[in-house]
């Protein structure tokens, strides 16, 4: 018999879960729900059994390519050796930091990076031998903010505490749809259950957002706010526990100070000021401010819809102040920071904000990467540094960082460029070589982010479900390799080829949970995970600033309150602005190409009020240009009266239409790309985030 039971947390995204996967030979049977697994009981999503798919996608490139010129003049694309992809790669980047410079080589990492361990332990085999500052990343269209308020209070970049939805009272959540996402920054599978067991034990969960999301519709009450106004509701929250004197730091007291001047710095911030721009009644922020002080327990969390904003960095910075001036920080049914069996706090750099600039625009730097807004113009503006070399792996920044557009036609300006993906997309198709790592199925598994932020510490690993085919190689292998090979041209030292695997059982076992006997040999008997229980309080102990205490007073934060306040001086005259949407059937750019996930009615499609359907001469079912400062783009029109009148809805990650991709059901499908009309220079100034949400937009019939 070839039939063989798996076990194998699926990494597609942050929720980890628990997986049993029957396999016949070399085919899968079935992909269940691991009921053993003690984080996610037996919760899977549609997308878990994309895990085959993906195995056996036709599309997905299992040797290197390099592209050619066919001889009508068309792009080609040619398999080649590894020896032959790794060994030109190698030499092109040498060329160029011998002829211009670390800095003219650009690096841009995805967020599947950040799912595949390989990746996270091995991708300084070959950035070492690189050092270049234009390093680029997923992180700042996303969670840089919620970094920046681990670093400024907690003084590490990864120390982001735990909602404890499975014990609070009160939950208050902005800017999240964890119905759709299942879960972002709070791994917490099953999350649907767990927020409803928070009603159920008569608790609240409030939701603020400018869609009646998945979400809102099992919350107890749902908030509409206008898209980039959340710095005021949570200004007026703050100001409202202040001045009626519900602030009351607890047990955090001991150890936190500065929240006198937080005080003191937003007086002016009342709830009839932020009623005024936000739309939510002054009233209900005030009811709000009591209901959160007054419960035993109470969380306050925010996600993408706060932190790619144009005042990302002060919303979440807001947010753990509410938490702490509550002493719903380090609380049961508050939030909490983990005590994961690897601790990737201790082996990670705390970070820091501009201690480099970006060339052209002079945006800061964060954790030695600098925000992706300004790739295109260091790809196209002359001059000393100028990135003439590309290296991108796990991403696909051309659908998924604003102005789209711009960055497609500044990748083929490069003199080079090299791709870690196993697909032909809207990126890689630029590249002059694709570097195609093994299938998820074909390398062994252990999440080393995601477990710091579970709403339960547990920790498993996974061997690999199939043999990895003769020749193929994995990611980790495909950075030490081309490193190795770069560091001969270069002169610089080799590194040694230490699986991934061997660098989690070290971490084990100088790891924090080690007197537990956590070896890799013991979680390879347990391929379902091992419970290392619940949250605990944590603090001081925890905290990574140099006198274990949190100091409320931020001075980037604080300062940026006088941009808001000139930015809400006036009213705001912007007719529509834009949001996006997730769906639990994609991820992001790349799981298009899946019959299973993408079949069904379009989901690229603009959500719109009916009434402004109506005030704009729209049709429902109809088409619409949509248009912004950078451009614009045809999409149907769907009415929805979940969204508040004013914001229209499109979610991200489509246009597969582009020349030259090679991904054909996605293709068939391709919808029109977001990011096409968002925009560069549409920013959180703070820290160079994008703000990809309450961009203003306008419609019309197309
Ligand atoms: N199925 C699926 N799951 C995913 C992903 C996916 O693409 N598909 N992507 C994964 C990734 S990479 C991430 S980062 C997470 C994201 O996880 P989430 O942040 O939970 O997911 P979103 O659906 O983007 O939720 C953002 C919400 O913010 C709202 N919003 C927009 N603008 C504003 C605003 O100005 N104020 C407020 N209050 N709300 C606003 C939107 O309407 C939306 O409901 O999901 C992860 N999981
Ligand atoms: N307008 C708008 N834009 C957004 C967002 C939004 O909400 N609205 N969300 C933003 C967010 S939160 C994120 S995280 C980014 C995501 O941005 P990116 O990370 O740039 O894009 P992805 O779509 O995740 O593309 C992932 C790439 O990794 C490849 N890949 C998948 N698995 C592996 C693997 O194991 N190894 C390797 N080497 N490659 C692999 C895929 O083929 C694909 O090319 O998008 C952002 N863009
Ligand atoms: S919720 Fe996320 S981790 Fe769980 S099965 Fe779905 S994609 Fe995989
Ligand atoms: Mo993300």
């Amino acid at each position: 018999m070839s039939r063989q039971t798996h076990y194998r947390a699926c990494h597609l995204c942050e929720a980890i879960c628990g997986l049993v996967i029957e396999t016949d030979g070399d085919s899968v049977v079935s992909i269940k729900g691991d009921k053993n697994d003690p984080l996610s009981r037996g919760h899977i999503c549609p997308k878990a059994v994309a895990l085959q798919d993906i195995h056996e996608d036709p599309d997905r490139l299992r040797a290197p390519v390099k592209r050619i010129l066919d001889d009508e003049g068309n792009n080609s694309w040619q398999e080649i050796s590894w020896d032959e992809a790794l060994d030109t790669t190698a030499a092109r980047l040498a060329q160029t930091i011998t002829a211009h410079g670390v800095n003219a080589v650009g690096v841009y990492m995805g967020n599947p990076a950040v799912h595949n361990y390989g990746m996270l332990t091995h991708q300084r085999n070959l950035f070492q031998h690189i050092r270049t500052d234009n390093r680029f990343s997923a992180t700042s269209v996303d969670q840089l903010p919620h970094h920046l308020s681990a670093l400024w209070l907690f003084g590490h970049k990864l120390l982001l505490p735990v909602p404890d939805v499975d014990h609070t009272d009160y939950f208050l959540m902005l800017g999240a749809n964890p119905l759709a996402s299942n879960g972002s920054i709070w791994t917490v599978p099953d999350v649907k259950k767990r927020l409803q067991g928070v009603t159920a034990r008569g608790g609240k969960l409030i939701v603020v957002d400018p869609r009646r999301t998945e979400t809102a519709g099992i919350a107890s009450e749902h908030l509409f706010v206008r898209p980039g106004t959340d710095a005021l509701f949570l200004l007026a929250l703050l100001n409202t526990l202040f001045s009626e004197d519900l602030a009351d730091a607890r047990e955090l007291a001991d150890f936190t100070h500065g929240l006198e001047d937080v005080a003191a710095a937003i007086v002016d911030f009342t709830p009839d000021y932020a009623a005024a721009h936000t739309g939510i009644d002054a009233d209900v922020i005030r009811r709000i401010a009591r209901e959160f002080a007054a419960a035993d327990s109470a969380i306050c969390y925010g996600r993408m819809g706060l932190s790619t904003q144009a005042y990302g960095a002060l919303c979440q910075w807001l947010i753990q102040i509410i938490n702490i001036a509550t002493g719903n920080l380090d609380r049961r049914g508050g939030s909490l920071f983990s005590s994961p069996a690897i601790d990737t706090v201790v082996s990670n750099s705390p970070g820091g904000l501009g201690r480099h600039h970006s060339r052209v625009r002079g945006l800061p730097e964060f954790d030695r990467e600098l925000p992706v807004v300004c790739l295109a113009e260091e790809i196209t503006t002359p001059g000393e540094g100028q990135i003439r070399t590309l290296f991108t792996g796990a991403g696909n920044p051309v659908l998924s960082t604003p102005n789209g557009r711009q960055l497609d036609e500044a990748l083929q300006q490069l003199e080079f460029m090299v791709s870690l993906d196993p697909y032909i997309n809207e990126t890689t198709r630029h590249a002059h070589i694709i570097l195609p790592p093994t299938s998820p199925l074909e390398h062994d598994h252990y999440d080393l982010s995601f477990h710091l932020f579970a709403v339960r510490n547990t920790t498993r690993f996974n061997e690999a479900v199939f043999a990895r085919p003769e020749g193929a190689l994995h990611d980790w292998e495909i950075f030490t390799e081309l490193g190795n090979r770069l560091a001969r041209l270069l002169g610089t030292t080799e590194q040694p080829a230490v699986a991934p695997h061997e660098i989690v059982d070290a971490g084990l076992q100088i790891g924090p949970r080690a007197a537990e006997g956590l070896t890799l040999e013991e979680l390879r008997k347990h391929p379902s995970g091992i419970d290392l229980g619940p949250l605990t309080s944590r603090l001081p102990q925890r905290l990574a600033t140099a006198d274990k205490t949190i100091n409320c007073h931020s001075p980037e934060p604080l300062a940026d309150l006088a941009r808001l306040r000139e930015a809400f001086s006036q009213p705001d005259a912007t007719a529509l602005r834009l949001i996006g949407r997730r769906h639990v059937r994609s991820n992001n750019s790349w799981m298009h190409n899946y019959h299973r996930l993408v079949k069904g009615k379009d989901r690229c499609t603009l959500l719109m009020h009916p009434q402004d359907i109506e005030r704009h001469g729209l049709a429902a079912g109809g088409r619409a240009t949509l248009s912004s400062r950078v451009g614009s783009l045809e999409v149907a029109v769907e009415t929805s009266a979940d969204m508040m009148p004013g914001v229209v809805s499109l979610p991200h990650g489509f246009g597969h239409n582009r020349a030259g991709v090679r991904m054909d059901i996605a293709t068939r499908r391709a919808g029109v790309s977001c990011n096409d009309i968002t925009d560069d220079q549409f920013i959180d100034q703070l820290c160079g985030n994008a703000a990809l949400n309450g961009m203003p937009v306008t419609v019309a019939p197309a």
